[in-house]
């Protein structure tokens, strides 16, 4: 027995009974309680309220973090914004005026000024009109120069015979039509064209780029003795006049003019663009092709010129994943989340321009290096997650979460 008769009995538990059974709010009666409990209890309403206290602090301290992020957020959307206007600013100034467009770019920090950074910003061309940059290129100046050295060096011409390497390069830019800069740029060309295909020519006045230039349409059928070019090394396979001759007249060597109507135009604005490497569905061989992002969409092109795409891939239900592959470099895939042996919903002309179903179970790609996978990956991704009824949602949730944050005292 305790004081007073009473049974003693756990001050904390006779308070969570007391608790649960009448409350302890301003106006309930008070308990018939023993001096220790009622200390207790005293102390129990402290504790509460300095702990009230303590959570008001710090919703308050979360409201500001919160707001605090969301300001950042906000402040690095709006640089983003700000930093692709001035990029969209740069391109237009770049076509209407090559040397202003760079200067722009270079002094708004959007582009480093060393031959290499140029190069790649003109190589990559998104929204760069080919005759800007065919004139950029041709221009005498120092900078420009070394700017077009460092843009041949990025083409890769290995393997590659001299039709197939210099419509590569002459897709890339419009020639300009002053005869001294098609010889600069022949004369880079060449250079370049030995480089990766030694003991082709053994120089580079072997190498017949202007003959090859001013051919308008398909050669006489080639002479049956070796083929050999004033000042040429041993004769080559890729040189091989057959080769040559054939290759003229499936596609007629027809240097591409801007005729104001080219994908820039059509493919207005995309979301990304750029050279990358694709591997066939069934017949697995690499493929470099021109791909655009738009509208949840990747098309692909032979050519950046090519009016109609050759293949087509809505995005829409496909993901993302970057992958190992130990033949190229720098790949991801476009896959079918928990596939089970689905083919990938997308379209492709075939070569004699029939439109048919794709036969890839996987889209896999190889980028020309680890960044420009990363910013594909990311811009893919962002494709892919933009669903307006998603958008909606998200835009629903947070006008709810500041009219609360409002409501709170
Ligand atoms: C082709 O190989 C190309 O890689 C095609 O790519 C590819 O079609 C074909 O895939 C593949 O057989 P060859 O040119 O060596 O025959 P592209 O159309 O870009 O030229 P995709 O569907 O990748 O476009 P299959 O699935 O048709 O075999």
């Amino acid at each position: 027995m305790g004081p007073g008769g009473r049974t003693p009995r756990p001050a904390a538990a006779s308070l969570r009974m007391q608790v649960g059974s009448q409350g302890l709010g301003p106006f309930a009666k008070p308990p018939d309680l023993t001096p220790e409990e009622r200390m207790e209890l005293e102390n129990i309403r402290r504790r509460k309220q300095e702990l009230l206290v303590e959570i008001q602090r710090l919703r308050e301290e979360l409201s500001e973090a919160m707001s605090e992020v969301e300001g950042l957020e906000a402040n690095e959307g709006s640089k983003t914004l700000q930093r692709n206007r001035k990029m969209a600013m740069g391109r237009k100034k770049f076509n209407m005026d090559p040397k202003k467009g760079i200067q722009f770019l270079v002094e708004n920090e959007l582009l480093q000024n060393t031959p290499e950074e140029i190069a790649r910003f003109l190589y990559k061309g998104e929204g760069l009109n080919k005759t800007a940059i065919g004139d950029y290129l041709g221009e005498r100046e120092e900078l420009n120069l070394a700017v077009l050295h460092a843009f041949v060096d990025l083409h890769e011409f290995t393997d590659l015979n001299l039709v197939q390497a210099l419509r590569q390069f002459l897709w890339s830019f419009r020639l300009p039509g002053e005869a001294q800069k098609i010889d600069r740029m022949m004369e880079a060309f060449a250079q370049r064209y030995c480089l990766c295909n030694p003991g082709v020519f053994q120089s580079t006045d072997g190498c017949p780029t202007c003959g090859l230039i001013v051919v308008p349409s398909p050669p006489p059928p080639p002479p049956s003795r070796p083929w050999r070019v004033p000042g040429a090394g041993v004769a080559h396979w890729a040189l091989a006049p057959q080769n040559l001759y054939d290759s003229i007249r499936n596609e007629p060597f027809k240097i591409p003019e801007d005729d104001g109507n080219d994908l820039t135009h059509t493919f207005f604005n995309p979301d990304r663009e750029g050279w990358l490497l694709k591997l066939g569905g069934r017949v697995k061989t690499w493929k470099r092709r021109w791909f655009i992002l738009t509208d949840n969409c990747l098309y692909y092109f032979e050519y950046t010129t090519d009016k109609e795409p050759r293949g087509i891939i809505p995005l829409e239900n496909l993901s993302i994943r970057e992958v190992d592959d130990p033949r190229k470099p720098n790949c991801f895939e476009l896959y079918i989340p928990n596939n089970k042996g689905q083919l990938i919903k997308a379209c492709k002309t075939e070569a004699d321009g029939r439109v048919v179903e794709g036969n890839h179970m996987v889209y896999r790609i190889s980028a020309p290096t680890q960044e420009e996978k990363d910013e594909w990956i990311k811009s893919i991704q962002a494709a892919v997650s933009v669903d307006p009824f998603y958008e909606m949602l998200a835009a629903r949730k947070k006008r709810i979460s500041v009219k609360k944050k409002q409501e709170q005292p």
